[in-house]
């Protein structure tokens, strides 16, 4: 699993900057097995999706909806149900749960302090914390190999969670890779330049890459032709824990770029679309190692023997605007972040070469784990097993619409609290707060959902169903947080909320 991993940036899912920057071994997986043509998570955000994929339950019922809560590490999960049936299994990289994954019923851990570094992070064991030298996706992988190779040669079963920091931000590529997309020119997204009409919410969100990106941290600008400093970078650590040959060699490399930046007398889009092809060779260089990690887990694999009775899973937290509406970062539920990357394989179970269409959930996991090992089904699970889904026989009563809440506000990138339905072409969303506003699209007019079509009578009827549906799974998924479907938010009420949404602003902390 990787963290922020836009489906657009994985060539198995046939996209142009997969084209321009492929990923090789994430598409070895999706050729010896599926993959998942829509496939969605649950809340866009990592906390709460990290919580959903261990337990299959949706935020409310897990009590994760945002990120900065305290995970219970007590909670069932379904690798401390695999370790007690005799599985052994292991966590390396990132939680973000809480501290450590303590209590959590796995074996072996060493993981990422909170977000984690790229650069020699500090790592937190059971017996402590140290800075461990190197990149962060090649520590997080030699950690697993080494692993497998003490665990997993034998007949004995394992479960291993590889779980990297990248490409979340501040996008910083192995030095072996900050050259890898340099004069690539990525193509810029139709509505990169968006006017967010119809859209309050979409207007009021602080992720826009050429307005909200920190020019020194994220895209590591300098002041001036021929100078080093760096634009505004509020949290120096991670440029300052690098060792002075790492950072040599880093803004060295992109010193050449930096100075014809600044010595070009850019117009105010000309830098936007120059900060947007910075920030793609920038993502899309940590994307390179984490590949090659897929790779070496891959190749491991196969050498030991081990390939064809392992199933494995490739997928992320959630999904990643690279540029679409202008932005960077995740949480609406427009379909790029909504959709997150999902290819599995497993030799002689899954066909190679299979194309799941029906929609899935990160809440699936879980009950495919347990099912494919061979256990008993639990309660408490929300989502469903995805054996006859890959099989290409979903049942017939398989899901036709997906079920979606977002809770962080105010937060971070300030976006609103929204909750919304997707039913193959047609998506209905509510924002609620301090905005109260409904949102419609037809994907299949409008796959970049820049028309708002809620109040065109012409879709009155589908509308009024949909709002139905989405009734109907707050109904069978029992989430009642935010305004039921039918409340109008009259005045009083919206006021009572936005007095809430208020009280809560100076809890979140930065991450
Ligand atoms: C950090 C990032 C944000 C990001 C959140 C949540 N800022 O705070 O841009 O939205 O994480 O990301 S950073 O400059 O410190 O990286 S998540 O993956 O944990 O949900
Ligand atoms: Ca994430």
């Amino acid at each position: 699993m990787s963290d922020d991993h836009a489906q657009t940036a994985i060539s198995a899912y046939g996209t142009e900057i997969g084209k321009l920057a492929p990923t090789p071994n994430i598409d070895r997986i999706a050729a010896n097995g599926a993959l998942f043509e829509n496939s969605y998570v649950t809340n866009s955000l990592c906390g709460p999706s990290r919580a959903t994929m261990l337990t299959g339950q949706f935020s409310h019922m897990h009590g994760f909806t945002q990120n900065g809560q305290k995970f219970d590490n007590g909670q069932w999960n379904w690798v401390r149900e695999l370790g007690q049936s005799g599985y052994k299994t292991a966590l390396f990289g990132k939680w973000h749960l809480n501290y450590s994954p303590e209590g959590a019923g796995i074996d072996d851990w060493a993981v990422l302090d909170d977000q984690g570094k790229y650069y020699n992070p500090d790592i937190i064991t059971p017996t402590g914390r140290s800075v461990v030298e190197g990149y962060a996706s090649d520590i997080v992988t030699d950690y697993s190999i080494d692993w497998l190779e003490n665990n997993a040669g034998s007949d004995e079963p394992f479960a291993i969670l590889i779980h990297h920091k990248a490409p979340h931000r501040n996008f910083m590529p192995a030095i072996r890779h900050l050259q890898k997309y340099i004069g690539t020119e990525f193509p810029v997204p139709t509505n990169y330049f968006d006017h967010y009409d119809g859209r309050p919410a979409a207007a009021a969100q602080e992720m826009n890459i050429y307005r909200d990106m920190y020019e020194g941290h994220d895209l590591k600008m300098t002041t001036e032709e021929g100078s080093t400093e760096l634009r505004f970078n509020p949290w120096t650590d991670d440029f300052d824990r690098m060792t002075q040959e790492q950072r040599d060699a880093y803004f060295g490399a992109l010193q050449p770029g930096n100075d014809a930046m600044n010595a070009a007398d850019m117009s105010e889009r000309e830098m936007a679309i120059w900060k947007y092809q910075r920030y793609m060779d920038e993502y899309l260089g940590t994307v390179a190692a984490v590949d090659e990690s897929v790779g070496r887990v891959l190749d491991w694999l196969e050498t030991s023997g081990q390939a064809d009775n392992t199933i494995v899973v490739y997928t992320s937290d959630q999904g990643f605007y690279l540029g679409e509406h202008g932005w960077f970062d995740k949480r609406f539920m427009y379909e790029e972040s909504l959709r997150t990357p999902l290819v599995m394989q497993w030799p002689g179970h899954i066909a190679p070469g299979t194309r799941v269409g029906v929609p899935v959930q990160n809440v699936d996991y879980a009950a495919t784990f347990l099912d494919f090992a061979g256990l008993a089904p639990r309660d408490s699970i929300q989502g469903r097993s995805l054996r006859e889904v890959v099989d290409g026989h979903p049942p017939a009563d398989w899901r036709k619409d997906i079920y979606y809440h977002y809770y962080e506000y105010p937060g971070f990138h300030s976006v609103r609290a929204h909750y919304g339905v997707k039913s193959g072409q047609y998506k209905l969303m509510r924002y609620y707060g301090d905005i109260n506003q409904w949102e419609f699209y037809d994907l299949e007019t409008d796959p970049n959902e820049m028309k708002n079509r809620i109040d065109d009578p012409a879709v009155q009827g589908i509308v009024k169903e949909m709002k139905a549906r989405l009734d109907a799974l707050r109904t069978q998924y029992r989430d009642s947080d935010g305004p039921s479907v039918g409340d109008p938010l009259t005045a009083v009420a919206k006021g009572k909320r936005d007095a809430e949404a208020a009280a809560g602003a100076g809890h979140h902390a930065h991450h």
